[in-house]
């Protein structure tokens, strides 16, 4: 029987090692991916997250269970993408995190539920200024651009990101979407003049087929 309170605990206590045979037996027991992702490894980081800001634990514990998560992300990720195999697109997605902020793993999720939705994402990574989201929309050309933003330090390279698209050539060419957990709908969305906002993964897929018209 797949143990899947074992899974939240081994991200928790950043337990690499013991990750791959837990996901992979959960697997085999018939657990469907989004549930183990979801509910377990995503709740274990928000957990982290209150330990963190409640002095309980530090950064090296932090960068432990977030190594833990993204392994265990990876056992899972050729089940999802697998999914829409040779299906045609639904549209072109860039994806970046904003300059400054390093957080990689929501951006990354996001990337994975929007591949197994039948859309074509380039990822830039992260650090990225407001020049490097703009040129790689133009190099790619693109439909959505999604900025993901951890910090709250990270909210004036969204905005000025958002003004980079806006005053150039690519203004009306792509849409823009914001997440991540510094950012809100009020601020990306009202304050900035994003297109769309998204609380999660899962709200990502929704509101990007939203914005382009594409029936859920
Ligand atoms: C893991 C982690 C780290 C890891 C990152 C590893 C990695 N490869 O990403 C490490 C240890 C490196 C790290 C470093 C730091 N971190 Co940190 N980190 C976290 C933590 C615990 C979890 C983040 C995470 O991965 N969550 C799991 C994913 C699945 O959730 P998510 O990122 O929110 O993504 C989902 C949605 O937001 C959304 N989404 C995300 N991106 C996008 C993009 C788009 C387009 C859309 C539509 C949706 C979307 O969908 C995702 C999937 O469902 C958070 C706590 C938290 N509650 O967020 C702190 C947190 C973000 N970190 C914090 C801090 C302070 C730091 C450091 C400054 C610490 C330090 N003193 O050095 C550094 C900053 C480094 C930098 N320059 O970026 C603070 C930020 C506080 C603030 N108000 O700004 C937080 C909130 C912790 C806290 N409670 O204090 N961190």
């Amino acid at each position: 029987m797949a143990d899947l309170q074992a899974i939240k605990d081994a991200v928790l206590s950043g337990k690499r090692k013991d990750i791959v045979a837990l996901v992979q037996s959960a697997l085999d027991d018939g657990v469907e991916p989004e549930v183990i992702i979801n509910d377990y490894m995503i709740e274990a980081m928000k957990e982290v997250g209150a330990r963190f800001e409640a002095k309980k634990i530090f950064v090296p514990e932090m960068m432990m269970a977030a190594r833990t998560m993204q392994t265990g992300v990876d056992i899972i990720k050729p089940l999802l993408v697998g999914k829409e195999g040779g299906a045609k697109k639904l549209g072109k997605v860039l994806i970046g995190t904003v300059f400054g902020d390093l957080h990689d793993i929501g951006k990354n999720l996001v990337m994975l539920l929007l591949e197994s939705s039948g859309f074509e994402v380039v990822n830039i990574g992260e650090n990225v200024t407001p020049e490097q989201f703009v040129a790689k929309a133009r190099e790619h050309n693109v439909d959505i651009v999604g900025m993901s933003s951890l910090l709250t330090t990270g909210d004036p390279h969204v905005k000025s990101t958002i003004e980079a698209f806006k005053a150039s050539d690519m203004k009306d060419k792509v849409k823009l979407i914001c997440g991540g957990a510094a950012v809100t709908k009020k601020f990306s969305v009202g304050e900035c003049g994003a297109d769309g906002y998204a609380t999660d993964a899962v709200d990502a897929v929704r509101v990007i087929k939203k914005i382009m018209n594409i029936a859920a």
